[in-house]
């Protein structure tokens, strides 16, 4: 019964004017979407680029899954899903990671880079939720932290190991490596964007408040797709496709 009620007045309300509801209602259809394409493309691919696209798809087919919640959870309670979003970014994340020592393979990417950098995005995560929810009053401390190991992932991938490991493997695994680069420094830079705008420090006297959760829907829906869609090319222009018309 309570749950009914809940349910539908978070219904009736997602309509007009909660714009917030409604990226996280477009961000659940795109995730399904781009999950489903992944994941029916499978078939088309040589052997060792089926895991990079199945990699893809999990990534926005976990994040569809999370997305229902948290649209769930802001219907009901009109109130950032910061748990789940969390949740979300630490299972997708140090899959991005591995999306890049995949691809790196072919030039003998070795495991400690995998984990030098899902450790990294750890660190990245854990101290942003620790800005977002229990120490909130020191937001910008911990945001802080939060950025040196972000631009650490930054620095390895533009200019560290996995930019030599690109560099040796050459043709489109530099090309797609390099777009991944982009969505990382730019895509990416979204994030703490959103948090600035979420959280109170120095710079909310710049910045104002604003919505961390259209600021967060619109980055996911960038840069999980777009990652997928650079390791799909990457997977496409790499298969040599012998067709045998019947
Ligand atoms: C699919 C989810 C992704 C790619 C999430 C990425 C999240 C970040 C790059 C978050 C970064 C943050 C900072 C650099 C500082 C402030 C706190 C964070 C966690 C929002």
């Amino acid at each position: 019964m309570s749950n009914f009620m809940i349910l539908s007045a978070g219904v009736a309300r997602l309509l007009p004017n909660d714009y917030v509801g409604f990226t996280f209602f477009v961000g659940s259809m795109a995730m399904m979407a781009a999950s489903a394409f992944f994941f029916l493309s499978l078939n088309q691919f040589d052997k060792k680029w089926r895991t990079s696209v199945l990699v893809s798809g999990l990534i926005t087919f976990i994040a569809a899954v999370h997305y229902f919640y948290m649209r769930d959870y802001w219907e009901a309670f009109q109130e950032s899903p910061t748990f789940f979003r969390y949740v979300d970014w630490v299972l997708t994340v140090p899959l991005m990671c591995l999306e890049f020592y995949l691809i790196l393979k072919v030039a003998g990417a070795k495991q400690s880079l995998l984990w030098k950098m899902i450790f990294y995005s750890i660190v990245m995560l854990v101290t942003g939720y620790l800005g977002e929810t229990v120490f909130s009053d020191q937001a910008a401390f911990w945001g802080f932290i939060s950025g040196l190991a972000y631009f650490a992932i930054v620095y390895e991938i533009w200019l560290g190991e996995a930019s030599k490991l690109a560099k040796a493997a050459g043709g489109n695994v530099l090309q797609a490596h390099k777009i991944l680069c982009w969505f990382v420094l730019v895509g990416w830079a979204i994030y703490p964007l959103g948090y600035m705008l979420g959280t109170d420090g120095w710079y909310t006297s710049v910045l104002g408040k604003g919505s961390v959760d259209v600021a967060y829907n619109i980055a996911d829906a960038i840069n999980k797709i777009g990652f997928g869609l650079v390791i799909y090319t990457l997977a496409v222009k790499s298969t040599t496709t012998t067709h045998v018309n019947v």
